[in-house]
């Protein structure tokens, strides 16, 4: 491969390559945004094209897993409503900080599981996750902490309206998460709309590419896939592992 001058490898990003690998991508963006299902598609549209093109491991892992665990107090106000789970202070950041440098030396990782219904860790269930090419880490407030957010290569903000957000947690938190609507509306009022104000939509200005209308603005997604694509394609130390050569990227044990 004939060798890049200086500048495009600026705009390639591929300085950042060279130091950290694999590729980190931050998804942040407003509680029920769709940042899961951008992620989803990112996902499922790099590996198809990887069946193509090369093979590549494509991982994606969520904020949601780093919750601290609540002591019987915070536990049962949580059950009424009344614990605030969209402050920076409720996840154990030193703990996303260290497993995000592990993972960027490519380390093997083990992760916790949360459970939503009973607001905690699911117990001796981790997640292991194995040296990747490309790992997406999404979440309400990965970009709030500067020592978080400057381990991302790249750092996307999905962009969808309040009302299209609160409706579709009205319906998640019912059906999935075994909530009553007062409940979930009280929540809401209380603590996810005035914590979604003061730390996550002021991140918005930290991301490269922000995406409007969420999941649904394929255009957007399409070019972003391209886009890393692209950087793997010219990525120096190979981005290009065989995944047959490896473990699964991720099991659950
Ligand atoms: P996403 N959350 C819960 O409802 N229960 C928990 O035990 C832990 C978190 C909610 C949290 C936040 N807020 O708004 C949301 N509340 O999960 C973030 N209230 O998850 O990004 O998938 O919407
Ligand atoms: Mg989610």
């Amino acid at each position: 491969m004939a060798s890049l001058g200086r500048k495009e490898n600026a705009y390639l990003g591929l300085d950042a390559l060279r130091m950290k690998t694999p590729f980190l991508i931050g998804v942040a963006g407003g509680t029920a945004s769709g940042k899961s299902t951008v992620c989803r598609k990112i996902v499922e549209k790099l590996d198809q094209d990887s069946i193509i093109d090369s093979q590549r491991q494509v991982i994606s892992v969520s904020q949601e897993s780093f919750y601290k665990e609540l002591a019987e107090e915070e536990k049962s106000l949580a059950y009424k409503g009344m614990y605030n789970f969209d402050h920076p202070d409720a996840f154990d950041n030193e703990l996303i900080i260290s497993v995000l440098k592990d993972i960027l030396q490519e380390k093997v990782v083990s992760i916790p599981l949360y459970d939503f219904v009973s607001h905690s860790r699911k117990k001796d269930e981790w997640l292991t996750i194995h040296p990747a090419d490309v790992v997406l880490f999404e979440g309400i407030l990965i970009f709030y902490f500067q020592e978080m957010r400057d381990l991302f290569h790249m750092k996307l903000f999905v962009d969808s309206d309040s009302d299209t957000r609160l409706s579709r947690r009205v319906l998640r938190d019912t059906t999935e998460r075994g909530r009553e609507l007062e409940q979930v509306l009280q929540q809401y009022t209380m603590f996810v709309k005035p914590a979604f104000e003061e730390f996550c939509l002021p991140t918005k200005k930290y991301a490269d590419i922000v995406i409007p209308r969420g999941a649904d603005n394929e255009v957007a997604i399409d070019l972003i896939v391209k886009h890393i694509e692209e950087l793997l394609k010219h990525s120096p130390n190979g981005f290009h592992r065989c995944r047959h050569c490896r473990p699964d990227s991720f099991t659950t044990t």
